[in-house]
């Protein structure tokens, strides 16, 4: 009898895969591919619980899709430059080269150890010269097509990691990565016009079905389209124009004044020579060094100026005051707005705090505001009021006829304006890809030649913790000739966000070594789309879009075909442990390594994979821990217990696999082998359609029990008493639950399956297929309401999960009708009734 002992059993069954390159892909002639891709990590010296979930998700679909036959892409590799290793360089007086390369190490044999079914000839790095180069050769290509270009902008500024911050980088105000409050600076800046690319970023969206509703929804906020008009101001007394941007022309004949941002180029033209003069350019300075997220907030008390001036509406020639305030941001829009108090929350607050005028232009469907008495601004749409030749309208009828009014008298037009920002790239730290430029005194910017890429980091640097770029001080460096006239120049020292590497990073995979290119097109046009991204949702915005811009201009330099580069998301929660997120920081940490140790890899894949849904955060619990421990150590037995008897038996699964005929069988023998084929049919829908996959493995565990009820093994004398009559039946469950089981816990499933005398590679092995006739899906009746009132009857598998009967309903053209604008709770009884609430109450 043989003792489930992992640490004996693991490091054998990894040592058979990599001598079989067991996960190379290409080896499969003529089958489909599949590119399983997971987030690559940043080598920060350990693995911690999140990567683990992030890697066992994406190894059980890889593997799984390796068994069902398709020619599986699974890379992995190194997101290796960045702030953190310059940081610990400086503590620890040490290159980060050194340092990285360390971790990278570490790090490679911790991913070993968990078993995972990487391609690792496919692995890269981006610190390297042979990575990075293409960063600076695809820079290259877009300076050439005005994609990258420089500009003196104001920037977010981290002043403790004392470098850049992209708007995105910018969180609640503070840096993402240290939490420092964001400044405001003007440098001169490298910036790629990802807003070229606004519309069909936000276009394609709608399209794709393959990634969460959330994921979606927040990069549409992100990109922010706004429709409307653009008007005219004249100012009283000057030739000078202000341009408004506004989404309710709708409510022009309610503007009671005009807002300019304080940084607005007109403002110290407005107040030359007159008493508001002073005031005006105090104010503006003190804004001056508010980002622009904090301007935006919406709890931020809203303060202004007058700065004495009138300006004249164009569609009502009333005169308003012209204020400078907070609350407008230059970077949007125009960077001014007329204001109408009485229907904007913002403007609202301002005009109450400074004694404006409120007129009520629009009253909602209910019926008339009482426009003395108004307490709130009404921000809906509705019809109009007190609006002259307008009134009367409908919000949507009277922005048509207003902004076609104004575009016919010259004074405004239809506009579109866009949040999204262009991203800026610089970065004044060393730990990354120099950008490849050369500012000559006459030729001003010129980009290195293609063939004397790549521009090296140099190695000698002296880091300080305080201030300035480490490569501006290195001469030798700095000092080049410029590529065009020759002339002694100046080398650009800023190096790119380490955002642009992970931006094309899955591309590289397919071709890694190429040193031609950054890949083979007709490779990529083999692989691409990426089939499954299984990552964190906090790079929902940052990194999706950046690697979604970068597809978009490698499909326009010719390189690739698509636009989009992944089909379907997979965005996994958090591992939680007492509640919040595990973090160095909190000390709520579970250390993988020490998991590994005390129960091997299997049981922390499987305790990472069976807690929670991939979707949902996953509460770190060492009961659930013991339990999945209990189950790993218990289907062990079986097999140890059951295999010399099963000895006579032919192999029914897998390549060499007969089958079993269907029968007679005797009951107990029949009833298992339905649970059998229950089971593969369950397991093979979790995995490749729903990505159940707590699921799966709790279907695994009824297996189990199944088989232990109808061969029982003893725990204290392990005698198996399976009857020749039996022991098919009993075959067939124990390799099925080995095949099955490898996703999963691979290392556990290739020691049973070789336990029951098989000499394949489970991990290689064919994945077991359903018997129909022995598979009686159940089906029940749903009733489906929404708000109450019964829409539909859906038919749908019992024991369907709320997810997929609710999923269903959306799927139902009755029930869709309905669904208006949103669900916002539903409440579900089991194989009977789903009630879905709507809000609006359409019903
Ligand atoms: C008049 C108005 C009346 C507005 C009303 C709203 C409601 P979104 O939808 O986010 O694009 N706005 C324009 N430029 C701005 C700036 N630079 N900084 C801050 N706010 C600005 O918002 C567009 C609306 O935000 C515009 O429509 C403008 O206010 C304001 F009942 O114009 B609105
Ligand atoms: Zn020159």
């Amino acid at each position: 009898m043989a003792e489930y002992n992992p640490a004996e059993i693991e490091p054998r069954w990894q040592e058979a895969w990599e001598s079989a390159r067991a996960f190379e892909p290409g080896r499969l002639a003529g089958a489909r591919k599949f590119y399983c891709l997971e987030m690559l990590p940043y080598p920060s010296g350990r693995l911690h619980m999140g990567h683990v979930r992030n890697y066992s998700i994406g190894d059980v679909v890889a593997r799984f899709q390796t068994m069902r036959g398709l020619d599986v892409m699974h890379p992995m590799g190194w997101d290796s430059f960045g702030l953190p290793a310059e940081n610990a360089a400086i503590k620890h007086s040490r290159h980060p080269a050194e340092w990285t390369n360390e971790n990278i190490s570490h790090m490679r044999a911790q991913l070993r150890s968990m078993g995972y079914a990487y391609a690792w000839s496919r692995e890269i790095a981006s610190h390297l010269p042979e990575y990075y180069r293409w960063n600076q050769w695809l820079f290259v290509r877009m300076y050439e097509k005005d994609l990258a270009y420089r500009s003196r902008r104001k920037v977010n500024w981290c002043p403790k990691c004392l470098t850049v911050l992209a708007n995105e980088q910018v969180e609640q105000g503070a840096c993402w990565r240290c939490e420092t409050p964001a400044e405001q600076r003007d440098l001169d800046q490298w910036f790629f016009r990802i807003t070229r690319y606004a519309a069909e970023l936000l276009d394609d969206l709608p399209g794709m079905t393959g990634w969460p509703e959330r994921v979606r929804t927040m990069q549409e906020n992100w990109i922010g389209r706004s429709e409307g008009c653009d008007l005219d101001f004249r100012v009283e007394g000057s030739g000078a124009i202000i341009k408004v941007f506004t989404t309710r022309v709708d409510t022009i004949h309610g503007c009671t004044f005009v807002a300019i941002a304080p940084d607005h180029a007109l403002v110290t033209e407005l107040v030359r020579g007159l008493p508001e003069e002073a005031e005006v350019a105090r104010f503006a300075e003190g804004e001056r060094k508010v980002p622009s997220a904090e301007k935006l907030r919406a709890g931020r008390e809203k303060r202004g100026v007058f700065t004495g001036r009138q300006a004249i509406n164009p569609i009502t020639g009333t005169k308003v005051p012209i204020w400078v305030a907070n609350f407008v941001v230059a970077e949007y829009g125009t960077g001014a707005l007329e204001a109408v108090p009485a229907h904007d929350a913002r403007d609202y607050e301002f005009a109450r705090a400074y004694g404006i005028p409120i007129r009520v232009v629009v009253d909602p469907p209910e019926g008339p505001l009482d426009a003395a008495a108004l307490e709130t601004p009404y921000t809906g749409e509705g019809t109009t009021r007190d609006s002259g030749a307008y009134s009367g309208l409908k919000t949507p009828e009277a922005r048509r006829r207003i902004t076609r009014d104004a575009e016919r008298a010259g004074v405004g037009r239809g506009a579109i304006q866009f949040k999204l920002r262009d991203w800026g790239i610089s970065r004044q730290r060393y730990w990354g890809t120099p950008i490849p430029i050369i500012h000559c005194p006459a030729c001003g910017a010129v980009p290195v030649a293609d063939e004397d890429l790549p521009v090296l980091l140099p190695a000698d640097v002296r880091l300080q913790a305080e201030g300035g770029s480490p490569l501006a001080a290195h001469r030798g460096f700095v000092e080049a000739a410029c590529p065009k006239c020759g002339e002694p120049a100046r080398r650009e020292t800023d190096t790119m966000d380490t955002f642009v590497d992970s931006a094309w990073y899955f591309y590289r995979y397919l071709d890694p070594r190429n040193d031609g290119a950054p890949f083979d097109s007709k490779v990529a046009e083999s692989w691409f789309p990426i089939d499954l991204y299984v990552g964190g949702i906090t790079h929902a915005i940052l990194h999706l879009m950046y690697a979604r811009f970068f597809s978009m201009v490698l499909r326009d330099l010719g390189l690739v075909s698509r636009g989009e580069p992944v089909k379907r998301l997979l965005t996994q929660g958090m591992v939680t442990l007492g509640g919040s997120a595990m973090s160095k920081s909190k000390g709520n940490i579970v250390d993988p390594d020490e998991m590994v140790r005390k129960h091997g890899a299997d049981v922390t894949r499987l305790f990472t994979l069976f807690a929670a849904p991939p979707e949902k955060d996953l509460e770190w619990n060492d009961l659930g821990v013991e339990g999945v421990d209990r189950f790993a150590r218990r289907f062990h037995r079986l097999v140890d217990a059951h295999a010399p008897a099963l000895a006579r038996v032919p192999p029914v699964f897998g390549r060499e696999g007969a089958g079993l005929a269907n029968g007679p069988w005797p009951a107990v023998a029949s009833a298992l082998r339905r649970k059998t084929h229950a089971t593969i049919f369950k397991i093979t829908e979790d995995v490749d359609r729903r990505l159940h996959l707590n699921t799966a493995i709790a279907a695994l565990m009824e297996l189990t029990n199944a088989i232990y009820l109808a061969a029982p093994v003893s725990d204290l004398e392990v005698v198996s008493r399976v009857d020749a009559a039996l022991a098919p039946a009993v075959r067939e469950a124990l390799e099925a639950g080995s095949l099955l089981l490898s996703p999963f816990a691979p290392h556990l499933a290739e020691e049973c399956w070789s336990m029951l005398g098989r000499s394949t590679l489970a991990a290689r092995e064919a994945w077991p297929e359903p018997d129909t006739a022995l598979v009686e899906t159940e089906e029940v009746t749903i009733v489906v309401q929404v708000n109450g009132k019964v829409r539909g009857r859906l038919s749908v598998a019992a024991g369907a999960s709320e997810s997929e009967v609710l999923e269903a309903a959306r799927a139902d053209e009755k029930v869709k009708a309905h669904l208006g604008a949103g669900v916002s709770r539903t409440v579900y009884v089991p194989d009977k009734l789903l009630n879905v609430v709507v809000q609006g109450g359409r019903g």
